[in-house]
């Protein structure tokens, strides 16, 4: 599967992140919860090696918990402040605040010494999609940043205040030059981080189905009812048309409309809540 993802706005808004660095005290990484390792943009480690990090896995309403739970732990494991997140509800908020004030506390400690009370800047990260500027939203409590459920909505940055302590920086997604490596491809545009325009959409959508014929294959099933465990790789998308009726005349099925109906039903956790990734085990 060839992926062209790496549109040219992508090279100034990394130029734009590193211009902006000095002004940070924080770097808030956003991961998706249901694949954390594809998700982290491998650039970030040495962009932002001298800031302080949190991990935020979001969209944690659509992992599996026990999953979720294993990569908090792993994160941990290695010095990493991480906790999930779900950006579309507030109930984390206050912790969230804590969190990105504790990683600041030494600086904000260093300067109150010399009679400076000061704010603290923390930069929002992430590939595109992950929740960035619904984080900044829910944590502003008002609808600040501009959210949508494709990837590069957000083209510039954008500073809101959060408290009077704290202000967060929005940013366009990032993805890198190349990917490497085959599942982290298909993984980043399951979740919808890399524009479906640029994709063969029913191959991913078939993808997408043996991925989740193999995770979760009730859930396949009891959705798409003309699915079963005989159905042919090659006829996967068919199945599902036939399910909800997408014909195009002459028996012909229409798999186009198939494959947006199942990565659209997958991206909202409609067909099941799974995670595609699980942490190495130690
Ligand atoms: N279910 C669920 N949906 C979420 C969550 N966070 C964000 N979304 C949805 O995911 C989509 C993308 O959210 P945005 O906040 O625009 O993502 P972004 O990272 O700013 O995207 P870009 O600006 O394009 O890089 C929107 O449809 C949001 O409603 C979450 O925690 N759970
Ligand atoms: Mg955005």
């Amino acid at each position: 599967m060839q992926i062209q993802w790496y549109p040219g706005h992508m090279t100034k808004a990394k130029r734009m992140l590193a211009e902006n660095l000095k002004l940070i005290d924080v770097v808030i990484e956003l991961l998706d919860a249901r694949a954390p390792m594809s998700t982290k943009n491998p650039d970030f480690s040495d962009m932002f090696i001298n800031k302080k990090r949190v991990v935020l896995l979001n969209k944690s309403d659509l992992a599996d918990e026990k999953i979720t739970a294993e990569w908090i732990r792993y994160f941990k494991a290695q010095g990493i402040f991480a906790s999930e997140f779900v950006a579309t509800k507030p109930n984390k908020r206050k912790s969230a605040i804590m969190a990105i004030e504790d990683a600041a506390r030494e600086k904000v400690e260093s300067m109150r010494k010399k009679g400076v009370f000061k704010t603290v800047r923390a930069m929002v990260v992430g590939i595109p999609n992950v929740g960035k500027s619904s984080f900044i939203n829910i944590m502003a409590g008002a609808s600040r940043a501009q959210t949508g459920d494709r990837p590069g909505v957000t083209q510039g940055k954008q500073w809101v205040k959060i408290t009077n302590q704290l202000e967060l920086m929005d940013t366009p997604g990032l993805l890198w030059p190349k990917f490497e490596d085959e599942t982290v491809a298909k993984h980043i545009s399951f979740i919808g981080s890399v524009r479906d325009e640029v994709i063969d959409i029913e191959e991913l959508a078939k993808q997408l189905l043996i991925t989740l014929l193999q995770l979760a294959p009730e859930s396949v099933f009891a959705r798409y009812k003309s699915l079963n465990p005989d159905t042919p790789h090659e006829q996967l998308l068919e199945a599902v048309a036939q399910s909800r009726g997408f014909i195009l005349g002459k028996g012909e099925f229409d798999t186009m409309r198939s494959a947006k109906i199942v990565l659209d039903e997958f991206r909202g956790g409609k067909i099941a809540k799974v995670s595609l990734e699980a942490p190495p085990k130690e």
